[in-house]
């Protein structure tokens, strides 16, 4: 009969089958023993549980025979012989690790957070089903600071704590929001000079496109004058260190061009309405919570009028006015 032992849980051996033709007894014929089986097993019934796995099984084997007839003494009959298997089943085998290669894109704040699982290509284990395996990944979230390949670590672990781990390969690209802070600027013609003295002013709207929640100020500036400034030749009121650019969302500008004005993904934009003065230009140096800085600058003349060759042949020598007829005549 099968002894005691312990096996991996994918290994439990099927019962051993105990016949007639294996039991003898002194005074029952072996076809009229009762032989009886029964199996008890501890197993949770839960295969999220490392006590689906780890458990006990108790195989059971009764054999009992006649109560024997005269001459046999009394008492001699209903005896049983009963023999017991204790099958100790465990799990200590870690699941099969298989990982793949993924590509995310940034979000507008420039991270990205990947389910546990997603670098997951069909690991295995000896016993537990995929959905009871669960799933860790290091690293998870990306920045911009990863932008590009990145070795990331998918560790798989049974419900009995055997795990083993699989490296892929995660590439990260930016979206729609860059990481590197880009400036730009539009001017726009105020028309406004009111003298030769070079004091016309521009209209100026200075874009930072950049990462989504972020605050751009102008940390300082010379030459940026408020887009509230009056005209010349009253003097322009310069912007104060500090000043906040608006956010895209609520600028009024369509900032990136389709149509729609300060919809949701213009949150990227961060803009500054403002004036400069001709052929002075200015120059603003900006930064953003996260201390990235950039300077922008820019510069305009008006054109100054003036007439040349005065003295062309087609006004010294055209025939004066004439003041009578007799003049008309000698020509
Ligand atoms: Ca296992
Ligand atoms: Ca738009
Ligand atoms: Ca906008
Ligand atoms: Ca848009």
């Amino acid at each position: 009969m099968p002894g005691d032992i312990t096996v991996e849980c994918d290994a439990v051996p099927d019962p051993f089958v105990l016949t007639n033709n294996d039991v003898h007894d002194n005074c029952t014929a072996p076809e009229d023993l009762m032989i009886t089986f029964t199996e008890v097993s501890t197993q949770d019934p839960n295969p999220l549980v490392c006590a689906h796995y780890n458990h006990t099984i108790t195989r059971t084997w009764t054999v009992m025979d006649e109560t024997c007839p005269f001459p046999a003494p009394m008492g001699s009959g209903g005896n049983k012989l009963i023999h017991v298997q204790i099958i100790t089943v465990q799990d200590t085998t870690p699941p099969t690790a298989i990982c793949q290669n993924i590509t995310i894109t940034l979000n507008k704040a420039g991270t990205w957070t990947i389910p546990q699982d997603t670098l997951n290509n069909g690991s295995f284990d000896n016993c537990a089903p995929a959905f009871a395996l669960s799933y860790s990944t290091f690293p998870s979230t990306f920045t911009c600071a990863n932008l590009g390949p990145n070795l990331v670590t998918l560790t798989v672990t049974d419900p009995c704590g055997n795990s083993s781990t699989c490296t892929g390969i995660v590439t990260v690209v930016e979206g729609i929001a860059p990481c590197t802070p880009e400036f730009s600027v539009v001017t726009e013609c105020l028309d406004n000079a009111t003298t030769n003295n070079n004091d016309g002013q521009f209209y100026e709207v200075i874009t930072v496109k950049s990462l989504a929640m972020q605050t751009w100020t102008v940390m300082s500036s010379t030459g940026l004058y408020t887009n509230g400034s009056p005209a010349p030749p009253a003097a322009p009121i310069a912007v104060a260190s500090g000043t906040a650019l608006t956010a895209g969302t609520a600028d009024g500008i369509d900032n990136d061009g389709d149509g729609a004005t300060d919809e949701a993904d213009e949150m990227i934009y961060y803009t500054l309405k403002a004036k400069f003065v001709e052929c002075v230009g200015y120059n603003a140096m900006l930064k953003n919570n996260l201390n990235q800085t950039g300077t922008v600058s820019n510069n305009a003349c008006y054109p100054t009028p003036v007439f040349v060759d005065l003295y062309d042949p087609f006004l010294s020598e055209h025939a004066s006015f004439p003041d009578s007829g007799s003049r008309l005549l000698r020509r």
